[in-house]
């Protein structure tokens, strides 16, 4: 086969995934579309919405419960500039709660998650030992949320913790980042008895941002928000929301045993 003629076979095969097969995903609040899940693949928003169809049923999810269903009402439209790169799905009735929809037939919550006090010493150490590790020597361990829920379905649980501090009085996030500061989701897990944490997303500022007035570096600050099954394959992806000064996006994450991978994301920033 040349070149080209594999080409094209790939590209049948990515776009031939038939529109019952594919399970549009929306960030509920917003109404941005990811993409969607079909057929082992993940479609990014572009090609997904070529075959959605006008009327569809979303289940939708908040972090730890289903909060019944909404309807799509007509075909994904662009934002607004400067987001005219994101796609949304207009819901109805608007769901006043919950976080991500999927029109899906399976349960996106096949197992409980919990929601655990973020200031058990365990995990303050484990955030700090981690910090260290990333040059920051003394740090300020500030933590947002534990989440505890068996990701793969193995009968263990994972513990997800994110943490951030910016130094900041109301929470915000700065244009500059001061030193020491830093934001991280960690996984912890059993490999072979032993307790592992790795970094699922994250970044560390051992040293302040300094330079010229106009000059700055936009760090983020990331938090667990949802931990789904988005494409039924049994094991729970990670759902992660970032926002910087100016902007905010949401990413899904696929937990492979050797790596975290971002499959779709959505958001919207200068
Ligand atoms: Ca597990
Ligand atoms: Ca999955």
């Amino acid at each position: 086969m040349t070149l080209l003629a594999r080409c094209l076979a790939l590209l049948v095969a990515v776009t031939s995934v038939a529109a019952a097969d594919l399970h549009p995903i929306v960030e509920v609040q917003s109404g941005y579309l990811f993409g969607a899940s079909g057929d082992g693949k993940w479609i990014k928003a572009k090609e997904a919405a070529k075959s959605l169809a006008d009327q569809t049923t979303y289940r939708v999810y908040g972090l730890t419960q289903q909060f019944g269903e909404a309807k799509s009402g007509g075909k994904p439209k662009s934002e607004d500039v400067p987001c005219e790169q994101t796609l949304s799905v207009p819901l109805s009735p608007k769901p006043g709660k919950g976080l991500i929809a999927i029109a899906a037939p399976w349960n996106a919550l096949p197992r409980k998650v919990q929601v655990v006090d973020p200031t058990q010493k365990v995990y303050l150490d484990a955030v700090r030992d981690f910090l260290k590790t990333k040059s920051i020597d003394q740090p300020k361990v500030k933590i947002d949320n534990i989440i505890r829920v068996d990701l793969d379905g193995d009968g263990e649980e994972e513990v997800l913790i994110s943490a951030t501090n910016y130094f900041s009085q109301d929470n915000g996030v700065p244009m500059r980042s001061p030193a020491g500061s830093y934001s991280v989701v960690l996984l912890r897990r059993i490999i072979a008895g032993k307790v592992e944490t790795r970094l699922v997303e994250g970044e560390f500022h051992p040293n302040a941002c300094v330079g010229k007035e106009d000059s700055f570096d936009a760090p983020n600050a990331y938090k667990v928000i949802a931990v789904l099954d988005l494409d039924g394959d049994g094991k729970m992806e990670i759902v992660v929301g970032s926002r910087y000064y100016e902007g905010e996006a949401t990413t899904i994450y696929r937990c492979d045993p050797k790596k975290f991978e971002d499959v779709l994301s959505v958001g919207c920033g200068a």
